[in-house]
């Protein structure tokens, strides 16, 4: 997890609101997004990045092409134990970078269609709400790698 300093990872992509007839965009910054890669017979993996939203939003769905289900999910300790589950929404402070990461939260992703190979780009989406309950999307590239 040192390559956020990396410039040939840094991917700045802006949301765009589903209808051009809504006046408030969710303006949302995706910062080296992620997906670790995966040995032929596994059927999960973990998606991370760096969100950052300049208005106080919420990550509400996510999608993926090469995935049967994805989920947003939340690692934490459960009586010494590390668990992790799917959570509703993923809030974005206004102005405030909130990373998912290894061990914390993460895009999961589940029933892969086939292997993620170091290298392969997976395409992601995610759904934000805004304040005002105005929804748009996030398309992501991610590139695979190990760790
Ligand atoms: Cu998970």
């Amino acid at each position: 997890m040192n390559s956020h300093n990396s410039p040939a990872m840094r991917h700045l992509l802006i949301a765009t609101a589903l209808s051009a007839g809504f006046a408030a965009h969710a303006q949302v910054k995706v910062d080296d997004p992620w997906v670790r890669a995966t040995v032929a017979p596994q059927k999960a993996t973990g998606a991370f990045m760096q969100l950052m939203s300049a208005k106080a939003a919420k990550v509400v769905a996510a999608s993926s092409p090469v995935a049967d289900m994805v989920e947003i999910h939340e690692m934490k300790m459960d009586d010494g134990v590390m668990k992790m589950r799917a959570v509703d929404a993923l809030a974005l402070p206004a102005g405030q970078a909130v990373a998912l990461k290894p061990g914390s939260y993460h895009v999961m992703l589940m029933g892969l269609k086939g292997q993620i190979k170091a290298g392969d780009t997976v395409p992601l989406t995610l759904t934000v709400e805004g304040e005002d309950k105005q929804r748009s999307t996030v398309e992501i590239k991610a590139q695979a790698r190990v760790k």
